[in-house]
């Protein structure tokens, strides 16, 4: 393949633009070479400014689950930006996508809508420490709940792939508030809440991890964070950014039937546009601004073009159903082709897959939290990522990255796919 445009383009990108991204993951920095500039996508493929086309596992890191410029979605969009496209005043189509959100997820009442996951997150925190009256939180070693101070202590994805886990910029005072556990350690939990007693306000998790690659939550270890929260009065605050719309209707509350307190939402709900959101049962959202003293605002916050976007995403999803059954036999297809040509060519690999989150670990141990996920050799997944992309696939830039299956993904696809991972397969 040739990337000569892209190269160009990230030369003149760096110019202007720090790293010439405008996030970090997209640089290629993990695995090395130019990043890939796209010029359009439709479906289930990307065509880059070199004229390659790619079909595409990342899907946007996750938001377009039934494929890129998707026709409901477009339409939808087109139409309400000839109506213009934000008011900073209400309007009626916010409280029709609340109203869809709220009946498809459960333990929520109320729905407050942001430009990102991250916001998402970090209001979900201020909304839990407002609503305990206490400052702590635990939030575990290799899980991204996006860039905000109280996240960035060894935060996973991007940050681990840079191996600087603590961000500079972060103070003291920020990070002693944030307790850090290992994911799937119920002891360790428990041990720092006993440490803590009486000042913690949330767990926050990734119910399915995504941010060290795909990592589904252990037997019981949702299930004893419940019981942990429910006996300590804390707050179990639910990730979904990643899981929410994507592994059910009702994200990972519905698919592992464990209930959170609050729930923060991101990608799919957005339908391809900045759409964040955190929700949560009427005692507590009740504790926001202007009805409550917890203040959380935004300027572009449900705006209608995004809105737009949003309720015809999660539309189709809430009347099919079947889709998502339908991405996780892919996912498991792929998974079963990749398991034999990695093990017919000797690679030493682990594959972890939930739904359609799916992400190939190069170690023979099982990968269950951040120091397991770190023990992949990275060099071998270099090979792996550009033997791939060569062959027109591609996967998530970084080892500690899940891929995003989209329903717009053909079973054709995914024999090309599985034959391009037996091709690379030679060389790793
Ligand atoms: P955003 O602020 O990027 O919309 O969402 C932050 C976030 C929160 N929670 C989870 C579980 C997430 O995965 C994310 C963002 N995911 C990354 C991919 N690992 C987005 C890609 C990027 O950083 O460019």
């Amino acid at each position: 393949m040739i990337y000569k445009r892209s190269s160009a383009l990230f030369a003149e990108a760096q110019k202007v633009i720090p790293g010439g991204v405008n996030s970090p993951v997209r640089a290629f920095k993990a695995v090395g070479g130019d990043p890939i500039f796209v010029k359009e996508a439709k479906g289930a493929y990307l065509y880059d400014e070199d004229g390659n086309r790619l079909i595409d596992y990342i899907n946007s890191w996750g938001p377009m689950i039934l494929g890129h410029a998707h026709p409901p979605v477009l339409n939808a969009v087109i139409e309400k930006a000839k109506k213009g496209t934000s008011f900073g005043m209400p309007t009626e189509i916010e409280t029709q996508i609340a109203e869809l959100a709220v009946s498809m997820v459960p333990n929520i009442d109320k729905i407050r809508f942001v430009n990102s996951g991250t916001e998402a997150c970090m209001s979900a925190v201020r909304l839990a420490r407002g609503f305990t009256k206490k400052d702590k939180i635990i939030k575990f070693a290799g899980c991204y709940h996006g860039h905000s101070d109280s996240f960035l202590i060894q935060a996973g994805s991007g940050a681990v792939t840079f191996g600087s886990p603590n961000s500079p910029g972060v103070t003291e005072g920020t990070a002693k508030d944030t307790l850090l556990a290992r994911y799937n350690d119920l002891g360790h939990v428990e041990g720092i809440i006993n440490s803590n007693k009486g000042e913690i306000a949330c767990i926050i998790v990734e119910p399915v991890a995504g941010n060290m690659g795909c990592i589904p939550p252990s037997e019981g270890f949702l299930e004893g964070l419940r019981s942990l929260c429910d006996a300590n009065d804390i707050l179990l605050v639910f990730d979904e950014v990643m899981t929410g719309f994507r592994l059910a209707k009702g994200g990972v509350q519905e698919l592992l039937d464990v209930d959170a307190d609050i729930v923060t939402f991101g990608k799919v709900i957005g339908g391809g546009l900045p759409v964040g959101a955190f929700a949560a049962r009427t005692e507590i959202m009740n504790q926001l601004a202007p009805l409550g003293p917890v203040y959380q605002a935004g300027t572009l916050s449900g705006n209608p073009l995004a809105m737009a976007a949003g309720l015809a995403m999660l539309t189709e999803l809430n009347e099919n159903t079947g889709i998502f059954d339908s991405i996780g036999q892919k996912t498991k297809y792929l998974h079963k082709g990749m398991t034999e040509v990695l093990n017919e060519k000797n690679v030493t690999h682990t594959i972890n897959r939930i739904g359609s989150m799916i992400s190939v670990h190069f170690c023979e141990n099982p990968v269950t939290d951040f120091e397991s996920a770190a023990k992949g050799n990275n060099e071998t997944f270099k090979k792996f990522f550009h033997g791939m992309l060569d062959q027109g696939i591609y996967i998530a830039p970084s080892a500690f990255e899940s891929w995003f299956i989209t329903e717009a993904l053909t079973y054709g696809d995914l024999d090309e796919t599985i034959k391009a991972v037996a091709t690379t397969a030679e060389s790793l």
